[in-house]
């Protein structure tokens, strides 16, 4: 059920159009977050000891997460007002392409600035936004344990003129605290880094890729087993159409292949 009025969808996009992304407070349930967080820390630990995970700098792993069990959640990943808003900033029938996590540990260290795609058209900043992250963490982010930085409002701006107005300093970075149901759509073109995590416990993200219903991004990936694709709903096969399945959960890979991320 919609817990925003269509206006307010509305307010949310005109704010996303500004700042290239929009949070929502206490969005997604605590009760649904903790298991996710108690399935993820021995994915976690076993990708690590495996070195099954893609390395985003110094103690930084981006990790899929298998698409069964309860990580297969339509309660997360077909959210009516996340999905609303989706829609209304990058266009009707989106697709969905990546299910996966971000986590700092203890020991990692600033990323460099970057985006997270490269433009559309070469010499064309200017477009609608066609891929969007939707980020949720795993527990509270604190100043302590590497908050998400981002700059507002270069999604629509050429990479190089955004880069020398921050060189400049004329592009403030913003530091994302999030409390554990908050939930943060933003366009992966804004420049933004992953800073420190400087406590012991690991600080994961979850990240749901949408992009236009048109838009194919090959570095990245949902297996989604025959079984669990054909219990989803209508609007569940939909966001997954072009998602490759697999015969069963068993088939569903424990390596990293998605490894290149910064444009
Ligand atoms: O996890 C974060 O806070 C950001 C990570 C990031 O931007 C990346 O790995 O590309």
């Amino acid at each position: 059920m919609n817990r925003y009025t269509d206006d307010e969808h509305e307010q949310f996009a005109r704010d996303f159009e500004r700042d290239g992304l929009v949070v929502l407070k206490q969005h997604f349930s605590q009760d649904t977050l903790h298991k996710w967080q108690a399935a993820f820390r021995p994915l976690l630990a076993a990708r690590i000891a495996n070195q099954a995970t893609a390395v985003r700098g110094e103690n930084r792993h981006y990790i899929t997460l298998p698409f069964m069990g309860l990580f297969a959640d339509e309660s997360i990943f077909c959210d009516p007002d996340v999905l609303a808003i989706v829609e209304r900033v990058a266009g009707e029938d989106p697709v969905m392409c990546q299910l996966a996590t971000d986590t700092p540990l203890k020991g990692s260290t600033y990323q460099d600035i970057h985006r997270d795609t490269p433009a559309l058209f070469d010499g064309e900043a200017e477009t609608p936004s066609f891929q969007l992250a939707v980020n949720f963490p795993l527990c509270d982010v604190t100043p302590e344990n590497g908050p998400f930085e981002t700059t507002l409002g270069t999604h629509r701006m050429d990479k190089d003129e955004a880069m020398q107005a921050y060189e400049r300093g004329e592009l403030p970075l913003h530091s994302i605290a999030m409390q554990l149901g908050d939930v943060m759509i933003r366009d992966v073109r804004a420049l933004h880094r992953g800073t420190p995590n400087n406590t012991e416990e690991p600080r994961p993200m979850v990240v749901i890729g949408y992009s236009r219903s048109w838009y194919f991004r090959p570095e990245v990936q949902i297996d989604v087993p025959r079984d669990i694709y054909q219990s989803l709903s209508a609007r569940g096969k939909r966001l997954l159409r072009h998602m490759p399945q697999v015969e069963d959960a068993a088939a569903l890979a424990d390596s990293e292949n998605y490894l290149k991320f910064a444009y």
